[in-house]
């Protein structure tokens, strides 16, 4: 008997497809509890400002302090953090960064950048990108305050040429220990600090950082307050309450994504060793224990060896009940009839992460279509994408990954359409508008056009 009791699918079975379904079921509930909690704080921050920050803070994240300024975090703070860390840590941070900023330069270069075309008559057509000029990353406090989160969201933001990023993230408090310090103004009690976090702010670049959370620090960025400058856009996860008041900022605010739990999906052709894999199925499992964690092989006594291997290495994991949670909960493995048939499976699901583990990557790469990362080949673990490959871990879940793709530069930039008519393109241009204006029963639209005909 398997320890873990992951459930096996075969698509040679009659009950594949009600199987499957039960597989892929994933529904983001709204909790109408939740949703007026959140339009209350959203009114009361938009509001009173400040006062309600301050309020809510104290209420929910057991934080006094007698102004938001005593909330902001300093420069010197997230240098000190660095600082403080052990050399493999700093070292580690920093090379991450690095790669990750050069990949996301060389995606400015192929896709972030203003083009423009003349037409013979000397009419220029183009598109003109800027970057925003203010944004938010929202930074969760508890199990998923992620260093690596905070560079995948700030360093394509800087590439862009974003000038300001404010951080917000809250503080769990353990204990209440009393910090000064911030260099802001005031006082507040706070708790302890994620110290990794805040030499990630300094290593990519956070211009500002309030110590808020919730509803709360997502209103304040959207609405701004007196302390809290308003921003453009805000990214980054957070629980359902920082879920909940994006989607209602949405509109004021540009927003990124609304994530859903992590997945993994390995799609293997028995030539990768199987304890990889089952690792490589632990590390979506071990985020959470609705993170999903699938795998897709033609071959059966594979697939035995890869349960093997899960059933015999879980014992090790510190996060072992969360990933048991999350496999037997969530989580397959599917045998199917071909590699050709995995992959079609692999597309319907869309993952956000797809692992091909192959010794012949590039046979398959070219029939998946949907998915929000694609590693290729053994050595290319998902992990190594999670921290420092370059590309960005913020990706599409939830089947998402069919019409949306990666965070990148892109999400940070805006474009302008560029249209310069020369005196030749209006006499061209001139009578096809005023016909089509003239239709739609615009005068004004007609005669803007037609002015400008030589007469
Ligand atoms: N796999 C996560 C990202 C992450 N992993 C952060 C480790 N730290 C979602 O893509
Ligand atoms: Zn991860």
């Amino acid at each position: 008997m398997p320890s873990v009791r992951i459930r096996h699918l075969s698509t040679a079975s009659a009950d594949f497809e009600a199987e499957f379904q039960r597989v892929l079921h994933w529904s983001a509930e709204t909790d109408d509890a939740i949703e007026q909690r959140v339009a209350a704080i959203l009114a009361d921050v938009q509001q009173r400002g400040d006062a309600a920050v301050l309020d809510c803070t104290a209420r929910f994240d057991g934080l006094a302090a007698d102004s938001v300024a005593a909330l902001e975090l300093s420069q010197a703070d997230f240098k000190a953090a660095f600082d403080g860390l052990p050399l493999a840590q700093r070292e580690a941070l920093q090379a991450a960064t690095r790669r990750v900023r050069s990949y996301h330069e060389a995606q400015k270069k192929a896709c972030g950048e203003s083009w423009s075309y003349r037409d013979d008559d000397g009419t220029l057509l183009g598109q003109k990108v800027t970057p925003l000029d203010r944004v938010g990353i929202y930074v969760p406090g508890g199990k998923a305050a992620y260093p690596s989160s905070l560079i995948m969201n700030a360093v394509p933001a800087h590439v862009a040429g974003v000038q300001e990023i404010i951080m917000v993230v809250p503080t769990p408090v353990r204990g209440s220990v009393a910090t000064g310090g911030s260099g802001a103004g005031g006082t507040a009690t706070r708790g302890e600090r994620n110290d990794l976090v805040l030499a990630a702010a300094h290593v990519a670049g956070v211009t500002r950082a309030f110590t808020i959370g919730g509803a709360q620090a997502v209103a304040a960025l959207a609405y701004g307050t007196a302390t809290v400058p308003k921003v453009d856009k805000i990214t980054g996860p957070g629980n359902a309450y920082v879920a909940s008041a994006k989607k209602r900022v949405f509109g004021q605010v540009g927003i990124d994504m609304i994530a859903g739990p992590s997945e993994i999906l390995v799609l293997a052709d028995g030539s990768t060793p199987p304890d990889w894999v089952a690792m490589d199925l632990f590390s979506q499992a071990e985020h959470d224990e609705l993170a999903q964690s699938i795998l897709l092989c033609p071959d059966a006594g594979y697939i035995a060896r890869v349960q093997d291997a899960i059933d015999r290495l879980i014992d090790g994991m510190p996060r072992r009940d969360v990933i048991r949670a999350s496999l037997e909960g969530r989580g397959a493995l599917i045998c199917t009839r071909s590699m050709e048939e995995a992959c079609a499976i692999s597309n319907r699901i869309a993952p956000e992460h797809l692992e091909v583990s192959s010794d012949d990557p590039h046979r398959w790469e070219p029939l998946l279509r949907h998915a929000g990362a694609i590693f290729l080949g053994a050595f290319t673990s998902e992990s190594l994408g999670d921290y420092c490959a370059g590309p960005n871990h913020v990706l599409p879940t939830s089947g998402t990954a069919r019409f949306s793709s990666p965070l990148g530069v892109y999400d940070f930039q805006k474009r302008s359409s560029l249209i310069e008519v020369s005196e030749a393109g209006a006499q061209v241009l001139g009578p096809i508008a005023a016909t089509l204006a003239y239709g739609e029963g615009l005068q004004a639209h007609a005669q803007a056009a037609e002015l400008r005909l030589k007469r």
